[in-house]
Formats: structure tokens, C-alpha cells, sequence
């Protein structure tokens, strides 16, 4: 059994004291502990916000990128390295607004990728401006009379778009995060884990307290293959929220396995960049 201290980055963070992303890395810790997975068998990959600081924050491979963009450098890592465990950790702004565009042809592809999104429903870094998640209701310093754009439902989308995983959690409630956590990461294929992550600095309304209040789990006699049951539950917000896994669908095959040239194993003929000059040529 792999200890889960081993994934302690020791290092000093700049969240703020009770910010839900601290909760959030211990669960994965836990999560990849349980799994028996070490350090040395994930590459990690994020883009710019306070979530995506996570690879500097846990001891794992990381890569992190420009803002919106932890998906595309995952995919590619994932196409040369079907070995290691893949996870993208991002902000709801990083993920639903910047990334937008690549949610949308990562679900379309299907790779073999856990993408665990921190949705604090606000932009945290730049200190409070409405995220594609932010409710209407909300008022903020930087946006005095409430949101003019409509919510985002990341659920929702990601269930129309018949996204093989989609499942939604709460730091509020760590067993099952780290249940949802684990279930993404044993999936074969992309999966999506939307977890409510309060800022306690900027997004006053959506505290832990609010999400308890309307969290539930989901009964057991839910059936996640079920896509007309998914698609009314994902429109399930307010008042209600239902946390675990929302749809699944393991028939639909992973990305890298419809290239059947690929190798099995990590391809690691590495070149010189010099070793490309022929190649820049032609383009030059
Ligand atoms: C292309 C681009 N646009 C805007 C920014 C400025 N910016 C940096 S972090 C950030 C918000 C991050 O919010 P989110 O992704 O929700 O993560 P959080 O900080 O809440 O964890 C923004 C707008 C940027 N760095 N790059
Ligand atoms: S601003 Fe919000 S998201 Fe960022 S560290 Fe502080 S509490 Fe966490």
C-alpha cells in the first residue's frame, strides 16, 4: 500500500487559510495512495489559476501551461505515454471559459484522461470576476450588480456531448470525492469530475455551508448508463445538487486506441531538437 504522505510537495502555498483546494489535494493524495499508484506513475497537467497550481503543490510530474490550455499538452503526452496516469487539474474559468474550446474536442476524442475540475464558481487568481460557472445571484466587488451572462452547467454539457464520464463531487465530503476521484482515474477514457471547491476569499454565496444545505448522493438505484436519466438529472442545481456519477459509458472506446500503429509502451526515442533541423527546413 503506497503511503500518501509520499505525494507531500512540502512546500509553503499561497491559498488562503480554509480555501477548498487544500481539501481537494489531500483527497487526491488519498485517492492515488488507495489506488497504489506512487509519484512517479502520474503526469500531472494544468493551465493558470489557483487550482492549476496544484503540480507545484503535490508531489507528482507536472507540466503547467498557459491559461485554458492543460488539455492539449495532456492529450499529446498521452498519445507518446499510454504508461503513466494522465490527470488535468484546473479552475472552472481555466477549464469552462478559457479551455472551452478544448472540453469540447476532448470529449469528442475520448483519451484516456481524469480531469479534475477545482469549480469555485468565480476566477479566484484575478480576485473575484464571474467564471462561465458564476450564479446570476451572485455580487462581488468586481461585479457590483450581479452577472449579465447566463450560467454555464458543466453537467449538463458534458452529459449532451455524451462524454464517457461525468461525475460530479464536493470537498465538503472527502470520502466520496476521493471515490469519484479514484472511479476517474480507473476509467478508460476521458472523465470529467466537477468538484464544488468554495473560495472562501472571493465567492461569498456558494460556501461550504451552501453546498452541504443541498448536496445529496445520488441513490444507489441510479443508473448512470442511463442517458435520459442523466440528462434530466444534470439539470438538477439550486436547491438540489446531486453528487457522484452522473453518466457513464464504457462502451465508447479510448482516443489512442483507434491508432493502432501507436506503440504499446512509452516511445522513447528521444532526438536532439538539432535532429529536427531537416523538418524546420521545409517549413522555414
Ligand atoms: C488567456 C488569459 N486570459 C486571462 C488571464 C488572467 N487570468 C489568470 S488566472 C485567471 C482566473 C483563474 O480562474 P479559474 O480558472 O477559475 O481558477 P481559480 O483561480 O479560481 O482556481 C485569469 C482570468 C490569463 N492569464 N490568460
Ligand atoms: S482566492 Fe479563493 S480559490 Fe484562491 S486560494 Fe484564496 S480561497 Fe482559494
Amino acid at each position: 500500500m503506497v503511503d500518501k504522505n509520499i505525494f507531500d510537495a512540502d512546500r509553503e502555498t499561497a491559498w488562503c487559510p480554509g480555501c477548498g483546494n487544500f481539501p481537494l489535494r489531500k483527497s487526491l493524495a488519498e485517492a492515488l495512495a488507495g489506488l497504489d499508484i506512487t509519484p512517479d506513475r502520474v503526469a500531472m497537467f494544468t493551465g493558470i489559476g489557483q487550482a492549476a497550481k496544484m503540480p507545484h503543490y503535490i508531489r507528482v510530474n507536472g507540466f503547467n501551461g498557459l491559461h485554458g490550455r492543460a488539455l492539449p499538452p495532456a492529450l499529446g503526452f498521452r498519445m507518446v505515454n499510454p504508461e503513466l496516469k494522465v490527470i488535468v487539474e484546473s479552475g472552472d474559468g481555466d477549464t469552462y471559459g478559457e479551455g472551452g474550446n478544448h472540453i469540447l474536442h476532448n470529449i469528442r476524442r475520448n483519451p484516456d484522461i481524469a480531469h479534475f475540475v477545482h469549480d469555485n464558481q468565480i476566477y479566484g487568481l484575478t480576485k473575484g470576476q464571474a467564471s462561465p460557472t458564476t450564479g446570476e445571484e451572485i455580487k462581488t466587488e468586481v461585479q457590483p450588480y450581479g452577472i449579465t451572462a447566463a450560467p454555464f452547467n458543466p453537467i449538463k454539457f458534458a452529459v449532451a456531448m455524451g462524454a464517457s464520464f461525468v461525475a460530479r463531487a464536493f470537498v465538503g465530503n472527502q470520502d466520496h470525492l476521493i471515490e469519484m476521484m479514484q472511479a476517474a482515474i480507473e476509467h478508460e477514457g476521458y472523465a470529467l469530475v466537477d468538484i464544488l471547491q468554495p473560495c472562501v476569499t472571493f465567492n461569498k454565496v456558494n460556501t461550504y455551508q451552501w453546498y452541504k444545505e443541498r448536496s445529496y448522493l445520488l441513490d444507489d438505484d441510479y443508473d448512470p448508463t442511463d442517458y435520459k436519466a442523466a440528462v434530466e438529472k444534470a439539470e438538477e442545481w439550486g436547491d438540489d445538487i446531486p453528487l457522484g456519477i452522473i453518466y457513464r459509458n464504457d462502451a465508447r472506446k479510448p482516443f489512442r486506441s483507434k491508432f493502432d500503429w501507436l506503440s504499446d509502451s512509452f516511445v522513447k526515442d528521444y532526438k536532439e531538437p538539432a535532429e529536427y533541423d531537416d523538418l524546420m527546413q521545409e517549413f522555414a
